[in-house]
């Protein structure tokens, strides 16, 4: 996804460098490619129009700096307004305790399962081991999609059975994430050491 913006906005930078002076109408022009390329890559549509916008009125209102071209200072513009459109500095992930652990809420169809499926994956390929544990227990078909989703990013996936008590199920996860993090030589190792830091 990230990969097809930047290519979007590599073009779009490259018709406005052979540019001497930029004008309205290139901006324009090149605000339409750039509106494109965010639909695209799944930015809500009024978070995109107050992102133009806010271009828009900064390169046709601002000074002409000699020592950059019209095509860099607009580049410059949208590269600063979309890093502060992402929360201006990165901010990670905050993991805390071994397990950690995630619980996803939201509304229905909010893209909770997707999003959790995402996230294993990244974590997966950062090196941690997650376990997906369904905990929606009152429609079926929303335990069999994340037990698909898991498959498919190849993460372990907690099967409930028939309990409908999400306490319980929450409760059970955590034992079962320490036992595949810890396997057993390794927690009573662990156990006899006493020791405080956990990976
Ligand atoms: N365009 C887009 N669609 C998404 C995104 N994330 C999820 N979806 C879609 O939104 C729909 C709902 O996503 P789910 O992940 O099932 O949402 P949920 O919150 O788990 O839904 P419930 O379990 O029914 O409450 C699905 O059709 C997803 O494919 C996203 O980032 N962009
Ligand atoms: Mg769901």
């Amino acid at each position: 996804m990230f990969d097809n913006l930047q290519d979007k906005l590599d073009r779009t930078f490259k018709t406005l460098r052979g540019e001497a002076a930029l004008n309205e109408w290139h901006i324009d022009n090149a605000l339409k490619e750039i509106r494109v390329a965010l639909l695209e890559a799944d930015v809500h549509f009024k978070v995109v129009k107050d992102f133009t916008n806010r271009v828009r009125e900064q390169a046709v209102g601002q000074e002409v700096l000699t020592a950059f071209s019209p095509a860099q200072q607009v580049t410059k513009i949208v590269r600063d307004e979309l890093q502060s459109l992402l929360g201006g500095n990165e901010v990670g992930l905050a993991l805390v305790g071994s397990p950690a652990v995630i619980m996803m809420v939201g509304l229905q169809g909010s893209g909770k399962t997707t999003t959790s499926g995402k996230l294993a994956l990244h974590l997966k390929s950062r090196g941690r081991r997650p376990l997906l544990v369904p905990c929606d227990v009152y429609r079926p078909a929303a335990i069999e999609q994340l037990r698909i989703v898991a498959k498919n990013v190849g993460v372990p996936f907690m099967e409930i059975g028939e309990s409908r008590d999400p306490v319980a199920i929450a409760t059970r996860a955590l034992s079962e994430a320490k036992t595949l993090l810890f396997p057993a030589g390794r927690l009573a190792a662990r156990a006899s050491r006493g020791t405080g830091r956990e990976a």
